[in-house]
């Protein structure tokens, strides 16, 4: 194949002066990833705030977290630590080609590794437009709809890849959980892409395709490739991943019809495999671990005897146990989980507090009962708080009980969860194809339930987004933050609210609070989001009691909840199911007692 060595004069709408090319000639396959999806020494929550903060914030990022653009490198220059989706691919290439063939580097680092040998430059991003979820709605709160604190950082990649001298001679290629949103906005062109990827890495389509873009051929706009079916196909890097992350399951089962990852297949990976990884992150200079999950806990309990919903409890222990004592593992997070779990088995989640507390970076100083004041926060789906909505859209959510007891599921669930430190962050669905007020004041019910027992979760509502390839994905809910009803916006102003709780026990916090979101209204978010979002603000803000502004007829502030006990719920269940309770939770239903005791007497 030839190789051009001079640089293109490819217009590009960018002007930024061109960097030299790599002297060797630079690496064949160069991975990146945008640098706000790549850091990881500030903890999780940086780059959640940066997927929702509009670009006009981040001022408060860069006082908050003064060296987050600090990151490290390899003596050749290449990134330390990449999110796990870039190590994944350079794990899936380097069964094809030389290790000085591939690398991965940060964003600012591409000039030195793209050269006129360089054949594909490939970027894995997680929400490169800031199309999905929580990550828009957040910042049209904030008074802009158009540019998060990521999206940013997204598009200043791809445009430096667009302003790349050899260009030309390069394909690139976008995959990861984000790469859809390119795919939906149609922004081939803009960002220089020439193929996003759907599905995994380690796919033999995969590489077909990187071999094709090596060879200088044409590719498809979009290639939808297979999810491996086997356990033993999933591959694990050797090398650090942002956060630590190690994956710990694919898909799910529950079936929510708005989620993507459940169209995978339910897997959950083999231990040795995990380990070896937690163990290549420890290596590489990281002290951090979290193993990426839609529900943790259906590990050790996929394709087993049981129904995967009823969790594998000694299972579980000893695999996290193992993690938080592998040396050198100072710090540990959990990702995601499901809440009918904690109702199930409250003992595993004792289990686990007591072994994951103490590697907590997570502390609630007004809310934990930790002697140091340690949480755990995994984030947690409650979506929605309407019967009608969640028998709609996530028929399974809380299996094995019945969705028409998901509002006590929920209400039990984080009792047990927040007794032993867990407050969660939930997710709640604003906008739903179909949602009336009716549902929403349901879900408003729900919250301010969880406000009258005292419990505490992080909500965080989001505006409906429809995903691409779900089963939702032709609906549309609400588009703009201007058409969300008073009471949609009531609801997710009360989360907020909520939220904001343990921040509110100083002196200054609640008068900051009410002079900066009137300020704010005043001069931006007024016209940005219309009229129906002046009284919520309003309530969230505290200038008028919400006893006030129900008087008034401007707020619904919900009607107390009668809710089954968690022997209630057992008692719900299928007696085929009670079988799978383990014991020591108590609770058991006397129909079950008595004949397993029977049997017992008979065998003496
Ligand atoms: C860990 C995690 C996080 C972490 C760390 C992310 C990081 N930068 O490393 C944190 C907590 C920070 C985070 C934040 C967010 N996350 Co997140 N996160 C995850 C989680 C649990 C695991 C991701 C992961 O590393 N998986 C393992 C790797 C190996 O998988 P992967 O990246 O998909 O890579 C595979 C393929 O996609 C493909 N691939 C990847 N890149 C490339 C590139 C090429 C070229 C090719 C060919 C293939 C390819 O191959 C890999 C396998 O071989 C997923 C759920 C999940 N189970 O995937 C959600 C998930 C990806 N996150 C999600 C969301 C919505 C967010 C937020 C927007 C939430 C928010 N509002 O704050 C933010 C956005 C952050 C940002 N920077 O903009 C959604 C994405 C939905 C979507 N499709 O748009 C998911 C799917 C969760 C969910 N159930 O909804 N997240
Ligand atoms: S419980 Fe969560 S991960 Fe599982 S299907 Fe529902 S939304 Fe998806």
């Amino acid at each position: 194949m030839s190789v051009p060595s001079k640089p293109s004069n490819r217009n590009t709408s960018n002007s930024q002066p061109v960097p030299e090319a790599s002297a060797d000639g630079g690496r064949m396959i160069v991975l990146t990833a945008p640098l706000t999806e790549a850091i990881d020494h500030a903890g999780y929550f940086i780059q959640m705030a940066m997927a929702s903060l509009p670009i006009w914030m981040e001022g408060v990022i860069n006082r908050k977290y003064p060296k987050w653009r600090e990151v490290e490198h390899n003596p050749d220059g290449s990134a330390r630590y990449m999110p796990a989706g870039v190590r994944l691919v350079e794990t899936s290439l380097l069964r094809e080609y030389q290790s000085d063939e591939v690398v991965a580097c940060f964003p600012d680092d591409l000039h030195k590794f793209v050269g006129p040998r360089t054949r594909v430059v490939a970027v894995s991003t997680h929400n490169p437009l800031g199309v999905t979820f929580a990550a828009g709605v957040y910042t049209s709160i904030f008074g802009s709809s158009k540019m998060p604190i990521n999206s940013h950082y997204s598009r200043e990649l791809f445009a430096k890849i667009k302003a790349n001298p050899y260009r030309d001679n390069f394909k690139v290629i976008v995959g990861g959980s984000g790469g859809w949103q390119i795919i939906q906005t149609n922004t081939y062109e803009e960002l220089s892409v020439d193929c996003v990827v759907e599905g995994r890495s380690e796919s033999e389509d995969t590489l077909e395709l990187f071999r094709k873009a090596i060879q200088g051929e044409e590719l498809p706009r979009r290639v939808d490739v297979k999810h491996p079916m086997e356990r033993e196909a999933i591959l694990f890097p050797d090398t650090r991943t942002t956060f630590g992350v190690v994956e710990m399951t694919t898909g799910c089962g529950r079936r929510c019809k708005f989620c993507v990852p459940d169209l995978n297949p339910q897997i959950d990976l083999p231990k040795e495999k995990i380990m070896g990884a937690v163990r290549a992150n420890v290596r590489n200079g990281n002290k951090q671990i979290s193993l990426a999950t839609e529900d943790m806990f259906i590990w050790g309990q996929v394709h087993t005897d049981t129904p995967f919903y009823f969790p594998n409890r000694e299972a579980l222990v000893d695999l996290y146990s193992d993690i938080v004592n592998t040396p050198g593992v100072e710090q540990h997070v959990l990702s995601h989980c499901t809440i009918a779990p904690a109702v199930v088995d409250p003992l595993l989640i004792k289990q686990l507090s007591d072994l994951l507390l103490p590697k907590s970076p997570i502390h609630f100083p007004y809310l934990s009962s930790h002697p140091q004041k340690k949480a755990l926060a995994p984030l947690i789906g409650l979506e929605t708080g309407s019967l009608r909505m969640a028998k709609q859209i996530m028929s399974s959510k809380g299996v094995p009980f019945s969705i028409e007891d998901w509002p006590s599921v929920v209400l039990e669930g984080l009792r047990v969860l927040n007794e032993n430190n867990w407050f969660p962050a939930m997710t709640l669905i604003v906008g739903n194809p179909g949602e009336t007020d009716q549902d929403v004041m349901e879900t408003i019910d729900l919250v301010y339930e969880i406000e009258r027992r005292g419990l505490f979760a992080f909500l965080i509502p989001s505006i409906f987004t429809p995903l691409h390839d779900t089963r939702m994905e032709k609906e549309e809910g609400v588009t703009q933050t201007r058409q969300l009803t008073p009471l949609q916006w009531q609801l997710m102003m009360k989360c907020w609210k909520m939220n904001l709780r343990p921040g509110q026990y100083s002196w200054w916090g609640p008068m900051a609070w009410r002079v900066g979101s009137i300020g704010m209204w005043l001069y931006k978010l007024r016209g940005l989001n219309g009229p129906n979002f002046t009284w919520p603000l309003l309530m969230f803000s505290g200038a008028i009691s919400e006893k006030n502004l129900q008087r008034m007829g401007k707020i619904y502030r919900g009607k107390p909840l009668k809710v089954k006990t968690r022997r209630e719920l057992i008692a719900s269940l299928k007696p085929k199911d009670w079988q799978y309770l383990r014991a020591d939770n108590g609770d058991m239903p006397v129909e079950y007692i008595r004949p397993v005791a029977a049997r017992a007497v008979a065998t003496l």
